[in-house]
């Protein structure tokens, strides 16, 4: 067995999860015959202080639904430059949607509320309209890192100014809120629509949830169809999922303390970690030798990690990494550095 540390999405269902799923009473999802889906989406919606939820097979789908939900074709949307819905999704966005994507450069994640109200567009004849600003909490490029809900309040502000409907690219909203020691809710009150992910920390099989305003849903729900993502009998994943909210979720800093121990302990080594950025449980760092031989190394020797440059590594910590794990880890490290 490996020590996979490429991501949080390898976590595989704990044994409660596969007893639901194997239990789950079911109905068609697409005729809204399923209950266990319903009881989920309700939940995730009332977790996080909105109307209304919808499960998707992937947090690729619940960002993409909200952009085609909010957006016309020849719409422009902002959002920082590092953003996985800008790297990472393989361009659905101008693609599917036909939105074109203004970035931005921001700090660790963050961009500022001056910034957002210089990207937006005036009214011109030659101009796109601006209509939406994507945030991601946790920041996935930054290294997890956190936006504050005084941050969020102050972009959402500058945004509604501006008539702009504000998402929130929330896959990990959840480890967010762990480490700020805030209310879920509270972080994401002033943003319209949030799509957190079941699959990566929570541990979940599959499924994201897109929640916000009731008719925002219906109109992402039609989207999902048209993405090919109408699910069925969906209920064995939510039963999944429910776990995830009641016995995933308050482990969570279980993970964010096995990355601090181990970004001191890689930091120790000689890689070089930015300790700023180690808020949740994701560690980025670079290391002395080509990241690739690097990582190939730390596979010979049972561990996987993540190559994310030339000299560029990942590790996420999740439920399968225990803290004599990160111990093996770094004395592999110490070995090969
Ligand atoms: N992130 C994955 C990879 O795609 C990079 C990972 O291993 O971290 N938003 C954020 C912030 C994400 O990190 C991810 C997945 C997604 C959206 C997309 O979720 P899925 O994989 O469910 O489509």
């Amino acid at each position: 067995m490996y020590i996979d540390l490429r991501s949080d999405t390898v976590t595989t269902p704990t044994s409660s999860m596969r007893a639901a799923m194997a239990a789950a009473e079911v109905g068609d999802d697409v005729y809204r015959e399923d209950r266990l889906v319903q009881q989920l989406e309700s939940r995730a919606a009332q977790l996080l202080g909105k109307e209304a939820g919808l499960l998707l097979p992937s947090g690729t789908m619940g960002n993409l639904a909200a952009v085609m939900a909010c957006c016309q074709r020849g719409d422009e949307i902002i959002m920082e430059d590092q953003m996985h819905m800008f790297w990472y999704e393989v361009a659905g966005i101008a693609a599917l949607a036909g939105v074109q994507i203004r970035t931005v450069p921001g700090r660790k994640g963050a961009i500022t509320a001056q910034q957002v109200t210089e990207a937006v567009r005036a009214e011109d004849i030659h101009f796109p309209q601006t209509k939406m600003l994507c945030l991601e909490n946790t920041h996935n490029r930054a290294g997890g890192t956190c936006m504050s809900k005084e941050q969020m309040d102050q972009l959402c502000t500058a945004a509604r100014q501006a008539g702009l409907w504000v998402h929130v690219d929330g896959a990990r909203i959840f480890n967010a809120a762990v480490a700020l020691g805030c209310k879920p809710a509270d972080l994401v009150a002033e943003a319209d629509s949030v799509m957190f992910c079941l699959s990566k920390g929570l541990a979940a099989p599959v499924g994201s949830l897109l929640v916000g305003p009731r008719a925002f849903i219906e109109q992402s729900r039609k989207c999902r169809k048209m993405l090919g993502g109408g699910m069925r009998q969906a209920g064995v994943l939510a039963a999944a999922g429910l776990i995830s909210l009641s016995e995933m979720l308050p482990r969570l800093p279980e993970d964010h303390k096995t990355a601090q121990t181990l970004a001191q302990g890689l930091a120790n080594l000689g890689a070089q970690v930015d300790m700023e950025t180690v808020q949740t449980n994701m560690v980025r760092y670079k290391v002395p030798v080509p990241a690739a031989d690097f990582a190939s190394q730390l596979s010979q020797r049972g561990i996987l990690a993540g190559v994310t440059g030339p000299d560029s590594i990942r590790m996420v910590t999740h439920y399968q990494v225990s803290r004599n794990h990160i111990e093996t880890v770094l004395s592999a490290v110490s070995d090969i550095l």
